[in-house]
């Protein structure tokens, strides 16, 4: 009867399994290695349990596994201690001393007996189990009990990333956006193997963490945003959970505080900042490079002090994001000592300084990266900048920001670098692209999403997909992967994904979707 064949086969031991409709290829970022076995598909069942080696972060690892599963499948899926060699049926998570691996990379094991994935860190597991959940079909992303056969393709995946640094930015101070889409945005980095969320938490529209020493900052600065709706700010206990929420997933959040330009929501908290000293009315159109904060007075410093060390106190992350980008007004040499001043105070609060790669003219300081948005592949000055000393982090405005439209007809967007489909969002490489910066100083990848124009969830989603995962798969896999057809395949499969997971996407033309 054909309504058998609706119903998952009782996976006994002898009986044949059905066969999984995901290849083991099918996984974006795609693996350094991928090595299919034929007739050793897996076959998760009820009674599957998910064994840990004993440590907590494998049993961290395994509790999200679980979490990822159970709601579509409706299995209970108990996670138990020990993982037992021989025993059937399981899926095990075990942290290994193997120092190939890496500190992200991990090993994945399938067979009809059983899945293993190993790995030396919680962060590699976790990476792992990311891999195994595209593995399963679309509908295991289902938030209710859903039909499937959920089958895993037999074979072996080994893999690590390229860069360490792989991000994205939500800019949460032109439209605000609430802790709920913020740890949404989070979920959504996990799944493509992104490990930094960068929060541009200021600009002139709005200013979106409280600060204690400066209330007025976010309870004046922020109540605004574009186009003049109410705007928000995070207290200090909703960062702290976008930044714990984060870390469970292992991305480190790198907040931004934008200096000494895009700063008119500050002033109009304090108008002791403005260069004229008087508070300027709130702003709410999408103009830059009008705003300083007065880089001849102390006051600003004292302010600066005060606001990067309270943030340095809530950000457990190495980075402190400076901003540094489009301070027009400011003259080029008080730019410069603003920037060298801003670096040192970041220095003290034991951080890592990030800024737009306009800081480039200002000295090194130690392990300072610069975060590249340019549009050419010569730039002079941020190549002399990295022979001093800095790092790149590539978001090249053309082919990484996720503000840009598709096409002419994207309903929301801009195209001051361009139109950018997912072809031009996967089709450059991030250790070549800037004359004269040599990959090893190249720090990984970032697709920005500035949001002028972009001020509810679905359209954060809308513009993430499908080009995020392009950038993720620059970000992680080998560059003896890079291949536009074959990307293009791998990614027509996750457009189900995103259905059943309710995601907003566009649906690319150039893109097969199934
Ligand atoms: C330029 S690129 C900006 C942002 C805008 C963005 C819009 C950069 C560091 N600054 O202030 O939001 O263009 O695409």
């Amino acid at each position: 009867p054909t309504g058998d064949l609706l119903v998952p086969p009782a996976p006994t031991a002898g009986r044949a399994a059905p066969v999984a409709r995901v290849r083991l290829g099918d996984v974006v970022p795609a693996p350094e290695r991928v090595a299919p076995v034929a007739g050793a598909d897996f076959v998760l069942t009820p009674d599957t349990v998910i064994r840990v080696s004993p440590d907590d972060a494998a049993r961290a690892v395994a509790g999200q596994l679980a979490d990822l599963l159970r709601p579509a499948t409706g299995y209970p899926l108990p996670v138990a201690d020990g993982t037992r060699a021989g025993t059937g049926g399981d899926i095990a998570l075990a942290l290994v001393d193997s120092a190939d691996l890496g500190p992200e990379g991990y090993r994945l094991d399938v067979t009809s007996d059983g899945v293993r994935v190993e790995a030396a860190t919680g962060a590699g597991l976790f990476f792992g189990v990311q891999t195994l959940r595209q593995l399963l079909p679309a509908a295991v992303e289902s938030p209710t009990p859903a039909a499937g056969h959920w089958v895993l393709p037999g074979g072996s995946v080994s893999d690590r990333p390229r860069f360490p640094y792989r991000g994205a930015m939500l800019d949460v101070a032109r439209h605000f956006f609430g802790v709920p889409d913020v740890l949404r945005v989070i979920d959504h980095l996990a799944r493509y193997k992104l490990n930094h969320l960068h929060l541009h938490l200021t600009d002139d529209q709005g200013w979106r963490i409280a600060v204690d020493s400066w209330p007025r900052l976010a309870e004046v600065g922020g109540a605004g945003e574009v186009g003049g709706g109410p705007g928000g700010h995070y207290s200090r206990d909703d960062y702290r959970r976008i930044v714990a929420y984060a870390a469970e997933r292992h991305v480190t959040v790198v907040p931004e505080i934008d200096l000494p330009g895009h700063t008119h929501a500050a002033l109009t908290a304090y108008g002791e900042l403005a260069p004229d000293r008087v508070a300027p009315p709130p702003y709410t159109g999408t103009e830059v490079g009008f705003s300083y904060v007065d880089p001849t007075s102390e006051r600003t410093y004292e302010f600066v002090a005060d606001v990067l060390g309270e943030l340095a106190a809530l950000t457990p992350g190495p980075w402190l994001h400076i901003g540094g980008d489009e301070a027009f007004k400011v003259r080029p040499e008080a730019y410069a000592a603003f920037v060298e001043r801003a670096q040192r105070i970041v220095a003290a609060t034991g951080r890592t300084v990030v800024g737009w790669h306009q800081i480039a003219p200002a000295a090194h300081s130690e392990g300072r990266v610069l975060q590249w948005w340019g549009t050419g592949g010569e730039d002079p000055v941020t190549a002399d900048a990295v022979r001093r000393g800095a790092r790149l982090v590539l978001s090249p405005a053309n082919h990484a920001y996720l503000d840009m439209k598709y096409a002419p007809d994207t309903p929301i967007g801009h195209d001051w670098a361009g139109l950018i489909d997912v072809r031009r969002a996967y089709d450059w490489d991030p250790g070549t692209h800037v004359a004269g910066v040599p990959a090893d100083a190249v720090l990984g990848v970032e697709a920005p999403l500035w949001t002028e124009s972009v001020a509810s969830r679905a359209e954060v989603e809308f513009m993430l997909f499908p080009r995020l995962p392009a950038i993720a798969e620059l970000g992680w896999s080998p560059r003896a992967t890079h291949d536009w057809a074959g990307f293009r395949d791998r990614l027509a499969g996750h457009g189900p994904r995103w259905a059943a997971a309710g995601v907003a996407f566009h649906r690319s033309p150039e893109i097969p979707w199934p």
